[in-house]
């Protein structure tokens, strides 16, 4: 893996009126050609994404957006699609054009504000006329020229300044259960769904957190588990597992040693643990004939035997006595009316913010619409989930409450 998971990029989107020039932006921060310019207002039409290394920084990913206004031939679609994006960045850039501050600007900055996204104004086209006042938006207003450049360095100077308050601290992945000179072993089952040639991001991650807290890591698949822990002369700090082994690797790991699994690691990484563990408290009630949305953040293909859509669905089935319907929002696509749902499983949001994958969980929160992740669910459909949440006791507790009231 050469490059820096979009996931673990602070992402900056750009908005504002079209034809301000947004896409002129992006190409002069990024110094690349990026998004296509024209004159014609409307020219960009869907979110364009543009992974960078912005020093001092680090890993962005810029994403510019179709301008949003009051022309009535713009499609809905186009600005959902743009609202979409307002919701999963981490930093906001708020363009304007020449003709100032209008109601688009301050309902943007108004949602920007609710939502506690820090955002930057940026007067743009200042080589055409001297820039106008942006007060009343409640944030720092920079004036520049995407065409001649200038004011474009003291903006990468102030994307810099809000860049670490910007990006939602994420409590780390694994490297605070294993202290230092202690060992957590990785099962790890090499199927057909593994990835050729490689291990999937919060593998590798865990990996880089025990190297960085000075903690030893061993990797098996989950034939090999017991052999390793037999070998082992001091037992280890903690077990993770794939989910779908989760079952055998509670049987082979001694009840002594600590079991989590990739999964609700990244569900208390890009979200919300206690949220996601209360949420699964609604596995039991389901009946017959209830609908389940199973939200996936990226658009693989799905495998032959895909966990999101062909075993989870698979185990509900079993567990619920079948006839539980089953859909799919794949990719950034997630709906507005969580209602008709009994319940959501959402996947580890490896590739987006947590911002987004909170937003998600706010979504579900506010429709009273209860959501779990797949690392929680397959547990508990494992019957394991009391072991599997061993080590995160306020999440157990949480659990607990939900499924009790
Ligand atoms: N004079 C001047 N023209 C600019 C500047 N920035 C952009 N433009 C021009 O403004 C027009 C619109 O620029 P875009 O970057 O396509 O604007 P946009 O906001 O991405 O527009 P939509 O994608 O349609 O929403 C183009 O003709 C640009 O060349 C600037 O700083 N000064
Ligand atoms: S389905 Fe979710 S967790 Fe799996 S790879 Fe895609 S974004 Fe990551
Ligand atoms: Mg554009």
């Amino acid at each position: 893996m050469q490059e820096t998971p979009r996931g673990l990029r602070l992402h900056i989107g750009l908005f504002g009126r079209r034809n301000v020039g947004k896409s002129s932006l992006i190409n002069a921060l990024t110094g690349q050609a990026v998004s296509i310019v024209s004159d014609q207002p409307g020219t960009t039409t869907d979110p364009v994404e543009k992974p960078l290394e912005l020093a001092p920084i680090g890993p962005v990913l810029f994403v510019d957006t179709a301008g949003i206004d009051d022309d009535g031939a713009l499609g809905q679609a186009r600005v959902r699609r743009t609202e979409a994006v307002l919701e999963r960045v981490d930093l906001a850039l708020l363009v304007l054009g020449p003709e100032g501050v209008s109601r688009f600007e301050t309902d943007l900055a108004a949602t920007l504000r609710d939502r506690g996204t820090p955002m930057l104004v940026v007067r743009n086209k200042a080589d055409l006329a001297a820039p106008q006042a942006a007060a009343g938006l409640g944030a720092e207003a920079l004036a520049v020229s995407a065409l001649t450049g200038a004011g474009i360095d003291e903006l990468r100077q102030a994307i810099t300044r809000l860049a670490p308050a910007a990006r939602l601290e994420e409590p780390r992945l694994a490297g605070d259960l294993v202290p230092a000179g202690e060992l957590a072993v990785l099962v790890v089952p090499i199927d057909l769904g593994a990835p050729k040639g490689r291990l999937i991001l919060p593998q590798v991650q865990v990996i880089r957190e025990m190297l960085d807290s000075d903690a030893l890591t061993l990797v098996v698949k989950e034939r090999e588990l017991s052999g390793a822990l037999e070998r082992l002369k001091t037992p280890p700090r903690l077990v993770i597992c794939d989910s779908q082994v989760v079952l055998k690797a509670c049987a082979d790991t001694p009840p002594t040693i600590p079991l989590t699994t990739f999964s609700i690691l990244m569900a208390r990484f890009k979200a919300d643990l206690d949220r996601l563990a209360a949420g699964a408290a609604a596995i039991p009630r389901l009946k017959p004939g209830d609908r389940v949305l199973i939200g996936e953040t990226c658009g693989h293909h799905p495998l032959a035997d895909d966990i999101g859509r062909v075993k989870i669905p698979r185990w509900l089935n079993q567990y619920v006595g079948g006839g539980i319907k089953i859909e799919v929002a794949a990719g950034k696509d997630f709906p507005d009316d969580l209602s008709p749902y009994a319940l959501i499983i959402q996947c580890g949001g490896c590739t987006v913010t947590r911002r987004a994958m909170l937003a998600r969980l706010d979504r579900a929160g506010r429709q009273g619409v209860p959501m779990t992740n797949y690392g929680v669910a397959i547990s508990l459909l494992q019957g394991v989930l009391p072991r599997a949440l061993g080590c995160f006791p306020s999440a157990l507790a949480a659990f607990e409450r939900a499924a009790a009231s």
